[in-house]
Order: C-alpha cells, then sequence, then structure tokens
C-alpha cells in the first residue's frame, strides 16, 4: 500500500515538470556566427542576397537585411512570381503574401495584400506598429495606406498574357512542379551573431480568390528562433502549411540536429503527412534553414532546387540535395 502511495507520488511529481524538459537539449553551446550570413531560396536569391549584404555591410540589423532582399525582389516588376509583377489568380488579380521574423521572436504577416509594392515592409510594419501579427485581404492594405505606402495598380503584361492563355482552358491546377517555381524565401545573421527572416510572394499561380498559402503563415513557410536558428520554405504552399515545416525544422535543430538533417526530416515528415492527398511526384517543396553557427542546410522533395548564399563576404548559387533523383 506504501508503495503504490509513494508510486502515485512519484507520478504527481512528474506530470508536474514541464512537458518540454524531456526534449533533450542541444549539448555543445553554440557560437553565433557573426561575419555576416544570408541565404535565400533560389539563384534570383543572388540578387536578393547582395541588398541584404549592402545592408549587412552599412552596419543593419538581420531584420533590414531580410527585409532589404524582400523589397529587392518585390521591386523587380518582370518578375512573375514575387510582388506586383506576379501572376494574378483565376480571376486576374495580383494578391501578396509576405511575413517577417525578427531575432526577438517578433512576427509580422500580410495575406492576400492587392495593389501595394512592398508587402514585406508592411509585414514589418504590422509587427512593429501594432499589436496584431497577421492583417488580410482589404484591412491590410487600408493599414498600408495609412501608414504611407502608396497604392499602385501595375499590371505586368507577361502576366496578364500568361493569364489570358492560361483562362483559354481555365484548367485549376494547383499544382508546383520543378518547372513552376516561385517565392523568396530568406534567412539573415548580423554582425551580433542575430537572426531574422522574411518570405514575400505573389503565391501560386491562377490560383482561387482568396487563396492563402504556408509563405506568409509564421511556422509553416517562415520561423526564426535566435536561441536555435532559422528555417523557410517554399513549394506547393498546401502540403507546406499541413507539416508546419518550418517550426518542426527549428525544433530538430533545438533537439541537436545539423539544419542540413533537420530539413531532411522535415520533408520525409512531409511527404508522409501528404501521402494521402497527393502524389508525390505533382508537387515540388524545399526548405532552407541555418543554424546560430552560421551553418547551413537544404533539401528538397524533387531535384531543381537552388539556393543563393552569401557568407563572409562571398555569394554564390548552390544546387540542393533532394529526396528523390530527377
Ligand atoms: C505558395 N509557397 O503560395 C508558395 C509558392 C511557392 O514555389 O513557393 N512556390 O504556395
Amino acid at each position: 500500500m506504501k508503495n503504490r502511495r509513494n508510486f502515485l507520488k512519484a507520478l504527481g511529481a512528474l506530470s508536474a515538470l514541464p512537458l518540454l524538459s524531456f526534449v533533450p537539449e542541444r549539448k555543445k553551446t553554440p557560437v553565433r556566427f557573426k561575419k555576416g550570413l544570408v541565404i535565400s531560396t533560389w539563384n534570383f536569391g543572388l540578387k536578393a542576397n547582395a541588398a541584404a549584404a549592402q545592408k549587412f555591410l552599412d552596419g543593419g540589423k538581420a531584420v533590414d537585411m531580410v527585409e532589404a532582399a524582400g523589397r529587392e525582389m518585390e521591386s523587380d516588376l518582370t518578375e512573375l512570381s514575387i510582388g506586383l509583377g506576379g501572376l494574378p489568380d483565376r480571376e486576374g488579380h495580383t494578391t501578396l503574401d509576405a511575413c517577417i521574423m525578427n531575432h526577438e521572436g517578433k512576427a509580422g504577416s500580410v495575406c492576400f495584400l492587392e495593389q501595394i509594392m512592398h508587402p514585406v515592409s508592411v509585414a514589418r510594419a504590422i509587427m512593429e506598429k501594432t499589436p496584431h501579427v497577421i492583417l488580410v485581404g482589404e484591412g491590410a492594405q487600408q493599414f498600408a495606406v495609412a501608414n504611407g505606402f502608396p497604392k499602385d495598380n501595375y499590371t505586368n503584361p507577361a502576366a496578364e498574357k500568361a493569364w489570358q492563355e492560361w483562362l483559354i482552358k481555365s484548367e485549376y491546377k494547383p499544382i508546383i512542379n520543378i518547372e513552376n517555381h516561385d517565392t523568396i524565401g530568406i534567412l539573415g545573421q548580423d554582425a551580433d551573431g542575430n537572426l531574422s527572416g522574411a518570405c514575400t510572394t505573389s503565391g501560386l499561380a491562377f490560383k482561387m480568390r482568396g487563396r492563402v498559402g504556408d509563405s506568409p503563415i509564421i511556422g509553416s513557410g517562415l520561423y526564426v528562433d535566435n536561441k536555435v536558428g532559422a528555417a523557410t520554405a517554399t513549394g506547393l504552399g498546401e502540403t507546406i502549411l499541413r507539416s508546419c515545416s518550418s517550426f518542426l525544422i527549428v525544433e530538430l535543430m533545438r533537439q541537436g540536429l545539423h539544419p542540413q538533417a533537420a530539413c531532411e526530416e522535415a520533408i520525409k515528415r512531409l511527404v508522409e503527412i501528404n501521402a494521402s492527398i497527393l502524389k508525390v511526384e505533382d508537387y515540388q517543396a524545399c526548405f532552407l534553414a541555418c543554424n546560430l553557427e552560421g551553418e547551413v542546410g537544404a533539401y528538397s522533395v524533387h531535384p531543381g532546387f537552388t539556393y543563393a548564399i552569401w557568407k563572409d563576404g562571398k555569394p554564390e548559387v548552390l544546387p540542393s540535395k533532394s529526396l528523390l533523383n530527377g
């Protein structure tokens, strides 16, 4: 009887412990990389990284670096997957999603935003000027205009032409494969070794009106934990949303995994989670991550994912490894 009582007492004490105390922590104390790091999705990340690098060299913080990279891409009105030049939804309107997260765990996100050139900066303004994390649609646009972002009804002739061609068949295929990729996700580390991240996109081409992908969703398209690392994603947003991939990658790094191993594990989990919904041949999903030491990981479902890195003053574009071969 006494033993039973002791056992129950011990159980009670156990359940009072915070659950997370059972998660293994990283063993070594990481030394923060302070010589400047920016990583961005796809080849066009090179141009974005150059803007971030300039901020770094000017003494900017990580959040300034990633915002500058996002703005650089949003300013390119010929780009069909980011900003006002992006491919429209199936009704012919370009709608934009973006988010940003800083080293203090603060986050801002804007979804389904129309006619504003710099969604990443609107996301930053939401983060810094409101008690909220996400604003969407008309309300987000109203907030943007009230905060000095001018309305801009630019239409990219190339995007308009592609939409007109799509309209002929109007085939609704929410699929992103290796030929049809977009979105810039950016992770940056400043001279204090602090991390921030941003993500900006016009989302899936010819999507249903009002559709929002993973890119502006904190934990899916982007996550930053300045005690651990940061991750971002690109690819078919629905697959990434179902698996909260960026948060998962950061949590895996917290448990001691290298960013590469964390990205690989998260891709495996994403494929498992989506198996009953989509054939793996029919979608692409890609992850990019870094830890405090400035170590980097990249992994995708299919080959073809590339990323740009600027580290310690050196810019390059690298191919990612993938779960499946070509
Ligand atoms: C979305 N993840 O809206 C974005 C699009 C993308 O490569 O990244 N495509 O689903």
